[in-house]
């Protein structure tokens, strides 16, 4: 029988597990790249700290919800809540000494921090606010993150050593600003969920090395783009309407919506239309940092015809479509992709 002390003690331990504590017991040691990898993670756990923060109080604040008049480089209208998450991003790491340089859908070019460039040797890579629509209804949202180590000296300021494939990032994860705020990384050893307590403004770790179901009853797509879809996307979508125990979840911000899948079962898809076959989610800092996720934690990521982590980006801002979660449901939609080739 476990004791009360017992009890006590196990409480005590999980609270003690703090996220940049987890990332260096991840490494088994205190090697410089254990030590740099915490401090960033404290990083990004600061900035989810700050996004959280703002988020809480937005409908009390003045100037916070609702649009700036601007158009992003994806041609997406700008809202307040996308500028200061960014921002929040940069501030945070200006002075890490750790990253030289951020990249993010909200900027056409990467962010350069000429003073950390001598010795930051990482890039962050980030989307501030993912399911922007749901930011003046008080709905969930996210933040996603990938860390790339720099490759070569970038002298042309080009960043061009990021086009490369999802199996270069070091580490990977997501911010859930839900009724509790999660933080949900990888580093190449498992998947680990943490959440916010508000009272020591900490996360605390709540799950490690988290596995998703092989198959699950949910599918999550936006279906107002049925008839924009190629023929076989639809005729999957068919198929589960017609085959008992499917559930549709769709909340317009893929973080909750993935991470429902990760914890849950089943599949989120963004396919490409016929218009616009490579879909709308960006390859960099949305699709690979998800598909790291799902991957650690025994699922599949894929376009439907290759999967994500193969896909070599041509630019920065190139997207994607993607088809992720458990692996057994992304066989089905790759099965129904690849058949109407
Ligand atoms: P965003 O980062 O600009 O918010 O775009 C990404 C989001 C995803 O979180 C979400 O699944 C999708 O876009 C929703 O798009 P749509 O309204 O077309 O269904
Ligand atoms: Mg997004």
């Amino acid at each position: 029988m476990v004791t009360a002390a017992e009890n006590e003690d196990k409480a005590l331990d999980r609270d003690c597990t703090t996220l940049s504590r987890h990332v260096l017991q991840q490494f088994q040691g205190f090697s410089a790249q254990a030590q740099d990898l915490s401090a960033l993670m404290n990083r990004v756990a600061l900035a989810g700290k700050l996004v959280a923060r703002h988020l809480s109080r937005a409908g009390l604040m003045e100037g916070v919800l609702g649009f700036t008049g601007d158009v992003n480089v994806q041609g997406e209208s700008v809202k307040k809540m996308d500028v200061y998450a960014n921002d929040v991003f940069i501030s945070v790491f200006k002075q890490s000494g750790l990253v030289c340089r951020l990249a993010s859908e909200e900027m056409d070019e990467p962010y350069y921090i000429p003073e950390n460039c001598p010795i930051g040797r990482y890039t962050l890579l980030y989307d501030p606010i993912d399911g922007s629509s749901n930011t003046d209804t008080n709905l969930s949202l996210g933040s996603i993150f990938a860390i790339r180590q720099q490759e070569g000296e970038d002298k042309d300021g080009k960043a061009k050593d990021l086009l490369s494939t999802g199996d270069k990032q070091i580490g990977a994860g997501y911010i859930l600003y839900g009724p509790s705020t999660m933080l949900v990384y990888t580093m190449g050893k498992g998947v680990h969920s943490f959440v916010l307590d508000p009272s020591l403004g900490e996360f605390i770790l709540t799950e490690e090395n988290i596995k998703i179901p092989d198959s699950g009853s949910v599918y999550s797509v936006n279906e107002g783009n049925f008839w924009q879809w190629e023929e076989s996307v639809r005729e999957y979508v068919r198929y589960v309407h017609r085959t008992e125990g499917y559930s549709a979840r769709y909340s317009g911000a893929m973080v909750s919506d993935i991470h429902r899948i990760l914890v849950q079962g089943g599949v989120f898809l963004y396919p490409g239309t016929v218009q616009k076959p490579e879909g709308k989610l960006r390859l960099l800092y949305e699709s690979a940092p998800l598909a790291y996720v799902i991957q650690q934690a025994g699922g599949r990521a894929t376009t439907g015809r290759m999967d994500i982590f193969d896909v070599v980006p041509e630019k920065l801002h190139q997207r994607t479509p993607l088809i992720i979660g458990s692996k057994e449901n992304v066989a089905k939609v790759e099965s129904f992709i690849q058949n109407g080739d």
